[in-house]
């Protein structure tokens, strides 16, 4: 095993690993951005080394920050996490690179799984197939109209270069086709950098389900279940169970070996994830994820396992310690996601900022992996997961009341979180009888009424409360104990966030300044200063929350004043555009 391991995240996914490592006897190295200063990770690990910068980019993305850290701890091997670098093969490389491990798979399976042609590809080759469609690129609208007069619609185009969802279109009959492959092709560009597109039947009422695997470095190759993820939105999973339930037995071994003859076609080592869209009794290859992901838990409650530290073991060298009939799904557990966004009437809208209390719920078969505690701050600029709630249930009803009743102990003021949606999914029918799919969150479950849970907070107390404080020298973080009064913890009072400042004085309905309602990027302007336009026109494209948003005019009358360009990133309430 390894003295000293470098987590190269933040946040939960960097908590459990630290956690593992401590188990194992093992030090730990936690890397932080200036805004991490006082991370959970980072009071928890035994060395911290800063990154300096706030965005992504500028820190947990800055190799050579990242490899000045590996080189000062003394590190032998870096766990990545999910995100950031974890399937990024330049990185993995440059960690190999200096005798380092990388607790990962090799970088050649990275690349492999890393689009989706030769991902596809490498599937077929070992009998695995996708949903019918073709591996080739897209050049012309005639052959999209020749699949679907073959294979009838809708189809699905999608960015060959691409992953999570993001590039795909759903054409639902032939007059359709050429805007769909100018969409598919503009996102695919704006997201991934190119722009070759690629299609398929489109499944309509599909479920995800997921297949854990593992392989060593001694050509073992085993699959731990599967894990039922169609509880999501744009592509945000929502909340995850294990096993997938409804689906025959011999269905779910099915799945099982085709995932791990996925894995062993690539070389797979350490913890993989296959996916899969089930409909009607038959399943279809769709990606593999080469990192640990997000649901992991869901898989450890119903098998035993601890996953993190067998990719310790895996990635040390050790061969698996157990064989295929060894694994045994006993119960049913469910994971759900606590991210600190408003869920009200369905918009989830991101709701960054300081976690004034949280009483997080126990009891038996209740397990809470959380990346912060109450008076960390939920960052604008990194994923908002705080926590996430897993539990077991000697089945899935019992897991499902299980889930609620912690749900109901769970108690966070300051950000608003997903919780009331997680509730509204769990105590819906459709959830119970298993009859939903990837659609279903977007298309069926309604939100409306489902309130804002954003909570004013208390801030008169004037108790004294101990605070560890980060000292940094020579970029490495020292921790110095003090007992400060609690307003100095706190010295902005109030937490939640005053009403957002319009900016310009404008942006009220009819005022003509027309804002974007959230950060993202311009990706498409469609109108000039001068132009004349109609309420309801769509002025610009803006991504955001990984899907394209129109943004328009509620005005009409004159563009005015154009204040973006295709490639602009803009802040919600930015004023783009002003229509006199
Ligand atoms: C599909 C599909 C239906 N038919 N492909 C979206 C994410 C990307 N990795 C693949 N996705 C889908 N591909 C065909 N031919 C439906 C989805 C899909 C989806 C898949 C997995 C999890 C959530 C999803 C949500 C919407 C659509």
């Amino acid at each position: 095993m390894f003295s000293k391991v470098l987590i190269a995240n933040r946040g939960e996914i960097a908590v459990r690993v630290i956690r593992a490592c401590q188990e194992l006897g093992v030090q730990t190295v936690a890397v932080y951005s200036d805004l991490d200063r006082e991370a959970m990770h980072v009071r928890l690990a035994d060395e911290a080394y800063a990154l300096g910068g706030q965005t992504a980019a500028e820190s947990y993305l800055n190799t050579d920050a990242l490899l000045d850290a590996i080189d000062k701890s003394g590190a032998e091997a870096v766990h990545p996490g999910y995100g950031f670098f974890s399937e990024n093969a330049d990185f993995a490389r440059a960690i190999t690179d200096r005798r380092v491990t990388f607790i990962g798979p090799p970088p050649a399976a990275i690349e492999v799984m890393g689009d989706k042609i030769s991902a596809r590809k490498a599937a077929e080759e070992v009998g695995v197939s996708g949903v019918p469609g073709t591996t080739d690129f897209i050049t012309d609208p005639e052959q999209v109209r020749a699949f679907g007069a073959e294979h009838g619609y809708p189809v699905a185009i999608k960015a060959a270069y691409g992953g999570g969802g993001r590039g795909m279109k759903v054409v639902d009959s032939e007059a359709e086709i050429e805007s769909a492959i100018e969409s598919a092709q503009r996102e695919a560009t704006a997201y991934f950098g190119r722009d070759e597109i690629y299609m398929e039947r489109y499944l309509t009422k599909p479920r995800h389900i997921e297949v854990q695997v593992f392989s060593d470095t001694h050509g073992n190759h085993l699959y731990l279940g599967t894990r039922d993820c169609s509880a999501q939105r744009r592509h945000q999973k929502l909340i995850e169970e294990a096993p997938a339930p409804g689906i025959p037995a011999e269905t779910l071994t099915a799945m099982g070996e085709a995932a791990v003859a996925v894995a062993r076609g690539c070389g797979y080592v350490n913890a993989g994830t296959v996916e899969f869209l089930y409909e009607d009794g038959d399943f279809y290859y769709l990606e593999m994820n080469t990192r640990l992901q997000v649901e992991h838990p869901a898989t450890e409650l119903v098998t035993g396992l601890d996953l993190v530290a067998l990719q310790l073991a895996v990635a040390a060298g050790d061969p698996l310690p157990f064989t295929q009939d060894d694994v045994t799904i006993t119960g049913h557990a469910i994971e759900v996601r606590i991210n600190a966004e408003d869920p009200a009437e369905g918009a989830f809208l991101p709701s960054p900022g300081r976690i004034a209390s949280m009483i997080t719920p126990d009891g038996y078969g209740v397990r809470f992996d959380a990346g912060y505690a109450e008076g960390d701050e939920v960052s604008q600029f990194y994923d908002n997961l705080i926590g996430k709630l897993v539990v077991w249930g000697a089945d899935r009803d019992i897991a499902i009341r299980r889930a609620v009743r912690a749900l109901r102990e769970l108690e966070i003021t300051g950000p608003a979180t997903t919780i009331p949606a997680d509730l509204a999914i769990l105590e819906h029918p459709d959830f119970a009888a298993i009859d939903h799919s990837t659609k279903w969150v977007e298309d069926v479950l309604d939100l409306t009424g489902v309130g804002s849970s954003a909570t004013p907070t208390d801030d008169t107390a004037e108790a004294t409360v101990r605070r560890d404080i980060a000292v940094e020298v020579n970029g490495k973080q020292f921790s110095v104990s003090m007992w400060v009064p609690d307003q100095a913890s706190n010295p902005n009072g109030r937490t939640k966030r005053a009403p957002r400042k319009k900016s310009g004085g404008g942006g009220a309905a009819g005022s003509g300044q027309i804002e974007v309602p959230m950060q993202g990027t311009i990706i498409k302007v469609e109108v000039s200063e001068g132009d004349t336009v109609e309420a309801g026109q769509v002025l610009c494209v803006l991504e955001a929350m990984k899907m394209e948003n129109n943004i328009t005019t509620d005005v009409a009358g004159t563009v005015k004043e154009l204040k973006v360009v295709a490639g602009d990133s803009v802040g919600g309430g930015d004023v783009v555009a002003v229509i006199g």
